[in-house]
């Protein structure tokens, strides 16, 4: 049987961007620091890496699909935010995110990662941005990684 995978390397020229959907920044600037930390200690060059800023994680798949239309990018990590509030707000929020940016990366065939939290509390978001759960962004960058070597696999 031959296995085709992807590998958590790069060589050094893959341009990524990640987009932070900077509602709840205080969270989501520790997503984006994860996301860095990730590409790097995977061998990328931090000159290939560029940060894009939306509103909030509603707005990701819109600058997701503009990043990939350009062309200049390999692929995209996605950071966001989204707590739980009083209101239905959070489901709409968050199940657009989570379908527009399934949808885009699937217009353009290149690989976007999801390392938008969806928690019911802002301590359980604070948990996953580099404390006691860990970093999704950095786990984000690296599923993307792997991604990106597996598409060049195929
Ligand atoms: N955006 C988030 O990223 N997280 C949230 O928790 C959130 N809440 O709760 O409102 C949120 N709202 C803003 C939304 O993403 C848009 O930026 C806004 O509706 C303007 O289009």
């Amino acid at each position: 049987m031959n296995i085709i995978e992807g590998f958590l390397s790069l060589k050094g020229d893959e341009k990524v961007a990640i987009i932070n959907g900077r509602f709840n920044h205080i969270i989501t600037d520790r997503l984006v620091e994860g996301a860095k930390d990730a590409f790097i200690r995977h061998g990328g060059d931090e000159k290939n890496l560029d940060l894009i800023l939306v509103p909030g994680a509603f707005e990701i798949p819109f600058a997701l699909d503009r990043l990939l239309a350009s062309g200049k990018y390999d692929g995209v990590c996605c950071v966001g935010a989204v707590i739980r509030g009083s209101t239905p707000h959070f489901d709409y929020v968050s199940a657009e995110a989570t379908k527009g940016i399934a949808t885009v990366t699937l217009k353009y065939g290149k690989p976007a990662s999801f390392g938008v939290l969806t928690t019911d509390t802002i301590e359980q978001a604070i948990e996953r941005a580099g404390s006691k759960v860990g970093n999704k962004g950095f786990e984000a960058m690296t599923g993307l990684i792997e991604m990106l070597s597996l598409y060049k696999n195929i």
